[in-house]
């Protein structure tokens, strides 16, 4: 049987207290926004910016980005310069979009989001370099021999981690390369050249930026399980190579339908075992429509299962939403009849959720110092 460290119940109490409340009860927690204390070692108030109270957890706090939503909508913009300390491109680093025809690279967007993030103080995860998804026409559609395919690969990722070289922190190096049931996905690149494209995409980008950290990035792989394992022993075997992998994303799409892993952060503790740190990058918890309390409620407990196992790992460097508002968010488009799975509704008000992150990270603070 597992038992439920101290903490996590402590959260999670003074969470589900918070949440249940509702907002009346938030301001009894909350000591004065605007009061200002004598004394500079004082931690900021619980109802402070999310990036400030990650900052004293020594966690970077992030959001992916919609380029677009970022240079159109104000309000936008200015929640993810105020509430995070790093950021995602959504989709602009995406093959597909840097290099749509064959030859001609297209940075513009992703420099945009770069300068941005520069002038915010924020750091940038590089997403994502190799994927089965989001690739050009020109390569899904074309007739490569496997020799052809790896150096179309090669030069792709050299390409791009060179262009950015020395303004990226994270790299999603190779994302989703696994089933849930922990066979090998069979993709473009595993078809032509076998599961060697992985250790050969980690070196390729370690010789282009050797200061970035390296992610091998899925999604349900944040419990224990099949798919997980299959991570696990991936990473085992690279590490063992001597391959140059950093990290592992655990991405985080969960669903209020299905409930949530209760063993996050042994999960974590197993990677972080290896040497290597971990990271949640694409966070978000939806629901099949309409809403209701007990679901809006659920989802602040989504949120922080993710985030306590997170706060709990010395190692887990930082903690991604995967768009920060119901405004601009990927699940309505891709789960028909699904949706609110992000922690700001479509008007941008902070939702439960936010509040129960906000709390999280308060309680957190100081308890894991490097
Ligand atoms: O949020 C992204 C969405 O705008 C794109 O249309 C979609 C294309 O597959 O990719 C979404 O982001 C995915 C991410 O890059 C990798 N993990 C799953 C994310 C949600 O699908």
């Amino acid at each position: 049987m597992k038992e439920t460290p101290m903490r996590i119940r402590t959260y999670a109490v003074a969470a589900v207290l918070a949440v249940a409340a509702g907002t009346a009860a938030w301001a009894l927690v909350t000591p004065g926004a605007q009061a200002q204390s004598a004394d500079p070692e004082a931690p900021p108030p619980t109802n402070s910016p999310l990036r400030v109270l990650a900052a004293r957890d020594g966690l970077r706090i992030g959001t992916a980005v919609d380029t677009t939503a970022l240079a159109n909508d104000a309000t936008y913009q200015k929640l993810v310069g105020e509430q995070f300390s790093t950021v995602t491109p959504e989709n602009v680093m995406k093959w597909q979009l840097v290099e749509a025809q064959r030859g001609q690279l297209t940075w513009t967007a992703a420099d945009i989001l770069v300068n941005f993030a520069a002038a915010h103080g924020q750091l940038v995860r590089g997403h994502t370099l190799v994927w089965h998804n989001q690739l050009p026409t020109w390569l899904t559609s074309g007739t490569f021999t496997p020799a052809e395919l790896r150096q179309i690969l090669r030069r792709h990722i050299i390409d791009e981690v060179t262009h950015f070289k020395g303004r990226i922190w994270q790299w999603d190096v190779v994302n989703e390369a696994f089933n849930d049931d922990g066979t090998w996905r069979n993709t473009i690149w595993y078809q032509a050249l076998g599961p060697d494209y992985i250790a050969d995409a980690f070196r390729w980008a370690h010789q282009a930026d050797p200061r970035a950290l390296l992610f091998y990035n899925d999604y349900n792989i944040e419990g224990l399980g099949a798919k997980s394992d299959a991570v696990y022993a991936l990473v085992t075997k690279l590490r063992k190579q001597g391959v140059p992998v950093n990290g592992v994303g655990l991405q985080g799409h969960f669903g209020t339908q299905y409930g949530f892993p209760g063993d996050v952060a042994e999960n974590m503790a197993r990677f972080t075992a290896l040497g290597l740190d971990v990271a949640v990058t694409e966070a978000d918890v939806r629901s099949v429509l309409p809403m209701d309390n007990p679901k809006t409620q659920a989802q602040a407990q989504g949120y922080s299962v993710l985030l306590q196992a997170c706060l709990l790992t010395r190692r887990c460097i930082s903690f991604t939403v995967w768009g920060f508002t119901d405004k601009y968010q990927w699940v309505p488009g891709t789960f028909n009849g699904q949706g609110s799975a992000a922690l700001y509704d479509e008007n941008f008000a902070p939702k439960p959720a936010y509040h129960a992150v906000q709390l999280d990270l308060a309680l957190a603070a100081g308890t894991r110092r490097r």
